[in-house]
């Protein structure tokens, strides 16, 4: 506690000379220069820095200014305290927004084909890495599994996915990130929201503004990256020192992962999914979302390769996932991969937590390895996709190049339309097929 006060006090001394300096800049409009007395052969002084109203220097963007001068006034109102509001706002300079667009067009985890984000994600360095990070921390993956629902390799899947087990955290000002979006009506809303969880953090002690200046592009921050008002919400303060420290303690992050899943339903003792073995001539039609039980599949002919430990699990539902068609491993997913989900809305997210756990935990890699040699369609393709089986009659809806369920039902009913195995899945090949078709039609 006396650390804490000290550092207190020493933060309100930062912030003193903050505001004076900014009380200097204002009044007297130019930086005062003691040592350098003004001769006649002295350049001109340098212009006078702007100040908005709200009493910010300019960013120079006058956009940025005029959100940020209604959302200090704003803040104020909702009770944050005003030198925390400006500790957060002040000083900021806006991220280019083509620069921060293209971050969000280009998360990996969207753009790459599913198997190559899941096999960059499961490297043999990560599982290797993981394995020592496992051991090494043992007893605090021990009283985290104690307390939550998840077991201790999906936690450390989280780890390795999110921050290379900590050693990665970013290096943008979380703040800074979150206002550039704000600014320019990116998710205002919640870029504003996130901004009070972290004037909100700062108020309470639970964090310093220093600390904020480590978080990725995204604003999300610590070794299992949360957004701060998800730190508000689920973060824990696992040794119990009196802070929720996901930036350097690793087992107040990892708890907090273990908290969020917990929170979102994680079954504990149940698998986030198996690989499922497909018999010859198998009507791939049955991977259209629909959820069946183990014991339903099995007597369809699918054969989960199913890791004692999970033995009893006929009685489960499981929707059967076919991210490479009939081209790579299929899944039978369970309940607790759309709880990952919650923690990165992608498929491929979700996957590739799934399978680096597996292979912590020790088990043994897929049996039936990821295509090589599938070059996934371009939009264009897509597209040209869609006409052809609008042509053909059998309707893929509007051409818009995204390829979403209804592409792949009408991509199914052409393939078995053909006798061809009906996966639904949209290669070049089949691309070719469905053009010639429609010439020939
Ligand atoms: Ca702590």
């Amino acid at each position: 506690m006396k650390v804490r006060t000290w550092k207190w006090a020493t933060a309100g001394i930062a912030l003193g000379l903050v505001v004076a300096a900014c009380a200097t800049t204002k009044v007297s409009g130019s930086r005062p220069h003691p040592q350098t007395p003004a001769t006649a052969e002295s350049p001109p002084p340098p212009a006078p820095e702007p100040v908005t109203p709200g009493g910010f220097a300019s960013s120079g963007n006058s956009q940025f200014d005029s959100w940020r001068d209604n959302f200090a006034a704003k803040s104020a109102m909702t009770g944050r305290k005003p030198e925390t509001v400006r500790a957060v706002l002040d000083g900021l300079v806006p991220v280019e927004a083509t620069a921060q667009a293209q971050s969000f067009d280009n998360q990996a985890e969207f753009v790459k084909p599913i198997w190559d984000y899941a096999k960059s994600a499961v490297s043999p360095t990560r599982i290797t890495n993981g394995q020592a990070k496992l051991a090494a921390n043992a007893d605090t993956f021990t009283a985290i599994e104690a307390a939550y629902a998840p077991p201790r390799e999906i936690l450390a899947a989280v780890w390795g996915m999110e921050s290379a087990y900590g050693a990665v955290i970013g290096n943008e000002d979380a703040p800074r990130v979150l206002a550039s979006q704000a600014a320019v009506g990116r998710r205002k809303d919640f870029n504003e929201i996130e901004l009070v969880a972290i004037m909100r953090l700062i108020d309470d002690g639970s964090a310093t503004r220093e600390q904020f200046r480590k978080a990725s592009w995204a604003g999300a921050i610590g070794q299992t990256q949360f957004m701060p008002s998800s730190v508000i919400q689920y973060g824990k303060d696992f040794d119990g020192d009196g802070h929720k420290d996901l930036w350097t303690n690793a087992g107040d992050a990892l708890a907090s992962a273990g908290n969020y899943l917990t929170s979102f339903g994680w079954k504990k003792g149940q698998p986030w999914a198996v690989e499922a073995a497909i018999p010859t001539g198998f009507d791939y039609s049955y991977g259209d979302g629909r959820k069946l039980t183990v014991a339903a599949w099995k007597a369809i002919g699918i054969t989960p390769v199913m890791p004692a430990v999970f033995a009893d699990t006929d009685i489960l539902s499981a929707e059967l996932f076919l991210p490479a068609g009939s081209y790579g491993p299929a899944f039978l997913l369970f309940d607790n991969f759309y709880v990952i989900k919650k923690y990165n809305n992608a498929d491929s997210y979700a996957l590739a937590i799934g399978l680096l756990a597996d292979r912590l935990a020790g088990r043994p890699d897929l049996t039936r390895p990821w295509p090589t040699d599938i070059q996934m369609l371009t939009p264009q393709q897509a597209k040209d996709l869609q006409t052809g089986l609008n042509t053909l009659g059998f309707s893929a809806g509007t051409v818009d190049g995204i390829i979403g369920r209804g592409t792949r039902g009408a991509l199914q009913k052409f393939q078995k339309s053909k006798s061809l195995t009906a996966d639904g899945f949209p290669t070049v090949a089949m691309l070719t097929a469905v053009m010639d078709a429609a010439k020939a039609g």
